[in-house]
């Protein structure tokens, strides 16, 4: 039963997933698109940039970096209280497992994080929804935490990543804050693009850059649909700033990720940087959060608060 005080808590911690082995690329890309397999020329492009980062993501073995260091917070915090395990959107093991094990685990009430900073319906929305439905089942109470763009460790951990990377960039250089673009259709009326902004400006004045000429938002990895993606693409930013001549160089901070992935080690160290080359600008991308411990440390105190305002009576 929930609030249950002498049961253990769960934490299930919810990241995207990632095929293991390059021959669950296609189960994978099929499960993204809900089910409809991909066309041959889908499959193979997408192989490929698989294979231009060496053949599988690092996502699998730094998102169970993320869920130890957790896990290992907690248990400091608060030794043998917490079941810490791991629920996928898109590969094993799903949401659905991870509360299965919560529930064989004897846990009646289970926080929710997802491994996404930033809140939109299209993404920690459906993580979340799904995490109470399958709670649903095992008569397990979900207590949520749909966002923490503004944690303070984070957003230390970006300023300190930003002005480190801005080092080895000439000194008339622009900042890019970028994150996973989304159909303009999900995005009427969502926080999405509101929290992305507050992240980056908070993250520039800490840095003591101005916005725009000094920083600006833009968009990255948009699906290979025909509808309207909100932009502006990355890449169009730069190219657009090389024709103008308006900069020397750019830094992507990739802030609405939080490990080092396709998307960033294919779609920002190859494409986007290629890109940069291409037009003639030097090109820099920040370090990604992946098992940052400052910040682990931050949202296990987070997972502490939500519980024991959960619980409370
Ligand atoms: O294996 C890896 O290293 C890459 C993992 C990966 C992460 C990731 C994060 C986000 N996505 C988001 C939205 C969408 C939407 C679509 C979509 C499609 C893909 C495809 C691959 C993929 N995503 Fe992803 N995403 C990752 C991987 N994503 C592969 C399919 C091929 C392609 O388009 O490149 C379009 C789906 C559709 O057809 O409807 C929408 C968002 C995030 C960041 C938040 C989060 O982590 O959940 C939003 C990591």
């Amino acid at each position: 039963m929930s609030g249950d005080r002498a049961a253990p808590l769960g934490l299930l911690v919810m990241a995207y997933g990632t095929p293991r082995t390059p021959e669950d690329v296609e189960a994978y890309y099929t499960h993204i698109r809900r089910g409809r397999p991909p066309t041959p020329e889908l499959l193979a492009d997408l192989t490929a940039r698989y294979d231009a980062i060496g053949g599988i993501s690092p996502l699998a073995a730094l998102t169970e970096a993320q869920r130890a260091a957790l896990a290992d917070a907690l248990e400091a915090r608060q030794p043998g209280r917490w079941k810490v395990v791991l629920g996928q959107k898109h590969a094993a093991p799903f949401i659905e497992d991870g509360v299965a094990e919560l529930a064989a685990a004897g846990v009646h009430d289970m926080v929710g994080l997802v491994l996404a900073p930033h809140y939109s319906g299209f993404s920690v929305g459906q993580y979340q929804q799904r995490a109470a439905d399958a709670g649903d089942e095992h008569a397990m109470a979900l207590h949520r935490i749909d966002r923490w763009h503004l944690l303070p460790a984070y957003l230390d951990f970006l300023a300190a990543a930003v002005t480190d990377a801005r080092a080895s960039l000439p000194a008339d250089h622009k900042v890019l804050f970028t994150a996973h673009s989304l159909p303009e259709r999900v995005l009427e009326g969502d926080p999405y693009p509101d929290e992305l902004r507050q992240t980056a400006a908070a993250v520039a004045e800490r840095v003591g850059l101005s916005p725009w000429p000094e920083w600006a938002l833009a968009w990255q990895s948009a699906g290979r649909t025909p509808e309207p993606w909100r932009g502006p693409d990355v890449l169009e930013v730069i190219r657009d700033l090389a024709a103008t001549g308006r900069t020397d160089g750019v830094l992507v901070c990739a802030q609405g990720f939080t490990a080092d992935h396709l998307e960033v080690l294919y779609d920002l160290d190859i494409e986007a940087s290629g890109i940069a080359a291409e037009v003639g600008l030097a090109f820099a991308r920040t370090r990604s959060l992946n098992a940052e411990p400052t910040v682990m440390a931050a949202l296990a105190d987070e997972v502490v608060r939500v519980a024991e305002a959960g619980l409370a009576p």
